[in-house]
């Protein structure tokens, strides 16, 4: 049996827990000192369910760090080596938070409100202490809290037609990464077109604990001939999508540049950020890549080997139903890249060798044919 997690004002409740329990949550991790669900009814059948229908996920624990004052653009582009001089009020922005040094601190969707006004949607690490030292090291002026929000994700393909039957229709115009503030029941709510799958979804920010139960109790009684769910962040789904979990996949010895998220670096912009010098004078040691291995595997160790030589770890991996494999994500040093040497894993069912994906893994390039739900045989050769 697994041991239980001992809940304390610590381990942070959300306005939605009751609900989520009551809905049969089978278990919780720990984010930002808060609880967030990890599994329902299974993580496979909470996947199929997911890719199909609708879920409601309670991801209070994506807290929001509010900065705010006329040096907040100034702070936040300090902490981030994305270029944001081109950044409206209406769009989020999904950007490495990177020390002096080019490393990593956190990953979140920050969200402009204005010049003045942005919230950095956190990833699991304290955000807050950072900016409030750069703040007070630097003399900014700006205020740093962290406010009552707690976003809650409606994420699936059936996730537009409940949020429209909630929002009203123009929720259909909010564009990819874009927000807008909308009207629920006479208080306004922030909601944008984001959420960790690739399903399709939208996330409230709720910032009234009364309404946000409300807000719940409406989403699944509008969304029964949905067939909405309660869902969570869900393995299987975020692995084959290539999301990346920070504290898993990625930590405070990588540099966005070893995770693949170059294209939120902007190496030859003119702009005032604390790891930008660093970051264009570094060489990535190691790479984040995807591995895939045959069948369902079991790791027993999380060492990824050429011959004899460890070259990599393991950071996150997950068996995928659709495709029929084992997917992995791992940090691989540079000489694992560059080999023919074929690489391997340790499973119970002994050691396996591995092929080397980029991440996103791109199913169509590593032939692999994508299954249904209750179905053991492919029914195409084009995977969805
Ligand atoms: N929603 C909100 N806050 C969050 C997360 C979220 N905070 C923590 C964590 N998740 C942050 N991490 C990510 C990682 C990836 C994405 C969002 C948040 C994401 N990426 C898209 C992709 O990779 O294709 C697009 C990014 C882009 O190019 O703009 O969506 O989920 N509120």
């Amino acid at each position: 049996m697994m041991p239980a997690l001992a809940v304390s004002r610590r381990t942070r409740s959300t306005p939605f827990t009751s609900r989520v329990e009551a809905m049969g949550v089978k278990a919780y991790t720990v984010y930002n000192h808060m609880l967030l669900p990890t599994a329902f009814k299974g993580v496979e059948e909470d996947y199929w369910h997911l890719c199909e229908h609708v879920q409601v996920w309670d991801v209070s624990c994506e807290r929001q760090v509010e900065i705010t004052g006329p040096d907040a653009e100034k702070l936040i582009q300090l902490m981030t080596p994305r270029d944001l001089s081109s950044a409206r009020a209406g769009q989020c922005f999904y950007l490495p938070i990177c020390d002096e040094k080019g490393m990593l601190i956190n990953d979140p969707i920050a969200i402009k409100h204005s010049d003045s006004h942005w919230w950095l949607s956190i990833a699991d690490s304290d955000v807050k202490l950072l900016a409030k030292g750069i703040a007070i090291g630097m003399q900014l002026d700006v205020e740093v809290c962290e406010p009552e929000v707690w976003p809650l994700a409606v994420q699936g393909p059936k996730a537009e037609e409940l949020m429209t039957r909630i929002f009203g229709e123009h929720v259909r115009d909010i564009r990819f990464f874009n927000y807008r503030n909308l009207d629920y029941r006479g208080t306004k709510m922030l909601v944008a077109r984001s959420g960790w799958s690739k399903q399709g979804g939208f996330e409230i920010y709720v910032n009234d604990s009364e309404m946000g139960g409300i807000l719940w109790d409406e989403l699944f009684s509008k969304g029964e001939d949905l067939q909405v769910a309660p869902g969570c962040p869900n393995l299987i789904e975020r692995i084959e999508s290539g999301l990346l979990s920070f504290g898993n996949d990625m930590d405070y010895g990588d540099t966005p540049l070893e995770c693949g998220l170059n294209k939120y670096v902007s190496l030859t912009a003119d702009i005032n950020s604390l790891s930008i010098d660093a970051l264009r004078n570094s060489t990535p040691r190691h790479q984040l890549v995807g591995l895939v291995c045959q069948g369902q595997q079991s790791f027993t160790a999380m060492g990824v080997y050429m011959q004899e030589l460890c070259v990599g770890e393991i950071t996150s991996y997950a068996w995928s139903p659709r495709y029929g494999v084992t997917l992995a994500m791992a940090r691989c040093s540079n000489v694992a890249l560059e080999t023919d040497v074929s690489l391997t894993v340790n499973s119970d069912a002994g050691v396996q060798t591995v092929v080397l994906s980029r991440l996103p893994f791109n199913f169509n390039d590593l032939g692999l044919i994508a299954h249904e739900a209750n179905q053991s045989k492919p029914v195409s050769g084009k995977p969805v």
